[in-house]
């Protein structure tokens, strides 16, 4: 959760059209883009550099760029998401990569992967199965990242969730913050679980960077659970990008 860099892009006016799987409303641009404005001077003021990318038109999806792409310090794997509609965002991402990491490596054309789906601890790489991302996509990831010096588990995201990481994420060495059916799912054994709270199932998407955990700004139960257990919290508007099934891991690459 040290990360000195981040790879951000702006939505694109298409960006409401965005895949959903509840249509709770069509987000607002303007709204939208200002959600975004606001992740990047949070991510700015934990101290990370941030590298802005032009809108892709073509891509309602593209401003999810964790997706298409996972990063370390030394090397970027280039994915392959499970969404018809944003298979070519790799394409698109691909050269801003190669310019910027010491090595690079690209999915074989089987399987698919989305960066949501992946969730990095110190102590290995947890790839979830879902809807968008299969046993084969998981399985060529695996033995890449074991090329790397990487450990991989795979596991199964739980039914009705959009990605491994809609419904948890890291806090530190030891700890993530999960929905309770994630928890239930047992898959992190080794590492103690805060829940969010009830009601506040989106609040799981939070991230951790640097010295801070940045969370919905609407999740004040969750807030004050990670204030309890000592988290410096900083609120950022996610409701917008929630009407996209998205959330704050999603909008960035982080190294
Ligand atoms: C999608 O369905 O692909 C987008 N509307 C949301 C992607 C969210 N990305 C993420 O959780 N990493």
């Amino acid at each position: 959760w040290r990360f000195e860099n981040a790879i951000v892009r702006e939505p694109s006016a298409s960006a409401v059209d965005g895949l959903r799987a509840v249509d709770r409303g069509a987000p607002s641009i303007d709204a939208l883009r200002a959600e975004h404005r606001a992740y990047v001077d949070a991510l700015t003021a934990a101290g990370v550099t941030v590298d802005i990318l032009p809108p892709l038109e073509d891509f309602p999806d593209s401003m999810f760029v964790e997706d298409p792409a996972l990063v370390f310090p030394d090397c970027a794997i280039a994915l392959r998401p499970g969404a018809p509609s944003r298979l070519g965002e790799t394409a698109r991402i691909e050269p801003v990569l190669k310019a910027r990491f010491p090595s690079f490596h690209t999915l074989p054309c089987l399987g698919y992967v989305d960066g949501g789906d992946i969730l990095v601890t110190p102590h290995r790489v947890y790839i979830g199965l879902s809807a968008r991302t299969d046993r084969t996509g998981a399985g060529a990831l695996a033995s890449i990242l074991a090329d790397t010096g990487r450990a991989a588990k795979i596991v199964a995201t739980p039914p009705g969730i959009l990605h491994l990481k809609t419904a948890c994420s890291l806090l530190d060495g030891e700890t993530v913050l999960a929905t309770r059916a994630m928890r239930d799912a047992g898959l992190f054994e080794d590492m103690e679980t805060i829940l969010v709270a009830e009601g506040e199932e989106a609040a799981a998407n939070a991230l951790r960077v640097n010295d801070v955990v940045l969370l919905g700004s609407a999740f004040a139960q969750t807030r004050s659970r990670l204030e309890e257990a000592g988290f410096d919290v900083v609120g950022v508007p996610v409701e917008e990008v929630g009407k996209l099934d998205a959330g704050l891991s999603c909008m960035s690459l982080r190294w």
